[in-house]
């Protein structure tokens, strides 16, 4: 009879579930979870702050619309996740967080990190959050959390695991390990839906198809093209789906806010299909701007919740969107479908009208470089299928000007919590996600301060990530806020010093480079790459420009 302990109960299950990486940072209450991986060659990537390991864990699963699993332990490790936890929670991402805490033995006791209800705190930001206090219940408890993860919709969940369950010792024998443990069980639409759906889009004069994270991580990129093409109807993508439909496409209008450039009452989308979208924040919540307010929505969403949340709805579809898609598409073949050519030149021309105005911009010659000029430069230099992350504010918002990607998968960015500071994190998940393919990770000076050390991480796990820091001495959105709300005089607690990220990476091992004038970032940007180690390259950024999504969301204040 070979005993065994909890800790390889847990990962006998996770392997199970098919999982082939996890995110952490060591704590003596893990310790049988460390040894069992170990003895399974099951590799963890190691942190230097567990919210990196928690964005990890978010970034692989973002990249690989899978499950992603982080641990931490006991007391500190747990209450430093938690930003991840609700970014995740926030954004739906599919993450299972695992937690040591003291022995149950040890209640009550004034032990060594304990003391605090870990399941009560995140309860209200998981899907499901749990504390397995009996070891043989592990493998039906662990299957049963990661089903609840990577279900529609779907979401964090938590499972606390006291030190003592972890180290007990259980006869291998006495215990099942589930042999299936995902599912990929998908709703359909109603066919009368559908039809209502057919009709309303046959009869628009200006529709649009816009695409969210329920699309991406529905994996409809084949249905999508197929029905975009089939009806004509432009795509409008938030970050999540960008690159569902390739950026070169003729039919791609670009992300949400572009569809506020459709402005003139000849040009405003009168029937929009929203396929995994979450009203709010990305369509500018209860303005007109984006979504204007007359427009007939059908809405697909996987959670009911999100139906009629900010806008009445003409048809509301609870079903999954790539089997709606299908329905949809199984349905359009026959019917025919009025010729778009007038409304899809309006869509491009606005498109070319956009880049027309930020023109003036990428001529700058002198220092310090324009920001706009600085991503441009970046996406030009980068290698084909690089993934970009976007962190910082005003950085990440530039990057949506120019971002252009043609498959799933290759922009992260801020999710509705806008967690300044996640993009290493997220950067070494999408990595490890994605061996074979480039990762760029594009941060503000102030983002790139909250977890420095992960170029540590970096380095020892041989991720050869490229950062860009767009150092503008400022935390700049907060600094533009303040200006615009309080007056440029009234500046307190938003500007930063001039730092040296670059030395700092250096100091870690990685490739390093200051960057001061324009000429100089195409090539800096090519040499990061080229080292094939991770790197930093360090921009000199004007402060003063403000970039054009944010002249709508501060418009608003
Ligand atoms: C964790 C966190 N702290 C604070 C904020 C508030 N905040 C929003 S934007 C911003 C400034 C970001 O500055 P930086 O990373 O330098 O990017 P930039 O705007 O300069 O591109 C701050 C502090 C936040 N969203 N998240």
């Amino acid at each position: 009879m070979a005993m065994i302990t909890g800790g390889e109960l847990v990962v006998r299950t996770l392997m199970r579930a098919n999982v082939k990486n996890i995110f952490g940072l060591h704590g003596a209450h893990l310790e049988t979870i460390f040894q069992s991986c170990l003895d399974h060659h099951i590799p963890i990537t190691d942190t230097r702050h567990e919210v990196a390991a928690g964005h990890a864990a978010e970034g692989y699963a973002r990249a690989t619309r899978g499950l992603g699993v982080a641990m931490a332990t006991a007391g500190p490790g747990f209450t430093n996740i938690i930003t991840s936890i609700a970014n995740a929670y926030l954004d739906r991402t599919p993450v299972l967080y695992i937690t040591g805490s003291a022995g149950l033995a040890q209640a009550e006791t004034n032990t060594l990190q304990a003391g605090l209800d870990q399941v009560a705190v995140v309860t209200p930001i998981t899907k499901w959050a749990h504390r397995i206090t009996v070891a043989q219940e592990i493998p039906r408890l662990v299957a049963h959390g990661v089903r609840l993860a990577t279900s529609n919709p779907t979401g964090p969940v938590l499972l606390d695991m006291p030190m003592d369950v972890l180290s007990a010792q259980i006869d291998e024998n006495s215990v099942a390990i589930p042999e299936k443990v995902l599912i990929d069980s998908r709703s359909s639409p109603d066919p009368k839906d559908v039809d209502e759906a057919l009709k309303l889009l046959a009869g628009a004069a200006r529709p649009v198809i816009m695409i969210g994270p329920g699309a991406y991580f529905s994996g409809a990129e084949a249905e999508l093209r197929e029905f975009a093409e089939a009806t004509g109807t432009p795509v409008y993508s938030d970050f999540q789906a960008h690159g569902l439909l390739p950026s070169n496409h003729p039919l791609y209008g670009g992300t949400f806010h572009k569809m506020a450039d459709l402005s003139a009452p000849d040009q405003r989308p009168d029937v929009v299909l929203a396929l995994g979208v979450r009203f709010g924040l990305f369509t500018l919540g209860m303005s007109d701007l984006v979504v204007p307010l007359a427009a007939k929505i059908i809405h697909v969403e996987t959670d009911p919740k999100e139906i009629g949340r900010l806008r009445q709805v003409a048809v509301g579809i609870v079903a999954d969107p790539r089997e709606t898609l299908r329905a949809l598409n199984a349905r359009a073949k026959s019917q025919k479908w009025p010729d778009r050519s007038r409304w899809q030149q309006t869509v491009a021309n606005a498109k070319v009208e956009r880049c027309k105005r930020a023109q003036s911009d990428l001529n700058r010659a002198a220092p310090p470089i324009h920001p706009f000029q600085a991503v441009s430069a970046i996406v030009d230099n980068m290698p084909e299928r690089t993934i970009v992350i976007g962190d910082g504010a005003e950085a990440y918002h530039w990057m949506n000007e120019v971002i252009r990607q043609n498959q799933p998968g290759s922009y992260i960015t801020h999710g509705f919590l806008g967690a300044v500071g996640m993009g290493l994190g997220l950067s070494i998940g999408a990595q490890v996600a994605n061996a074979d393919r480039p990762v760029l990770c594009l941060a503000g000076d102030g983002a790139i301060g909250f977890t420095i050390a992960e170029f540590d991480t970096m380095m020892r796990h041989g991720l050869p990530i490229v950062v860009v820091v767009m150092n503008n001495h400022s935390w700049a959105a907060s600094q533009h806020f303040q200006e615009i709300v309080s007056g440029k005089n009234r500046l307190t607690g938003t500007e930063l010093r001039d730092a040296k990220y670059h030395e700092v990476a250096a100091a870690f091992g990685c490739h390093a480079q200051r960057v001061t004038e324009i000429q100089e970032l195409g090539p800096a940007i090519k040499a990061a790459f080229a080292s094939g180690k991770p790197a930093c390259v360090n921009i000199a950024i004007d402060v003063v420009p403000l970039p054009p999504e944010l002249h709508l969301l501060m418009a608003r204040h």
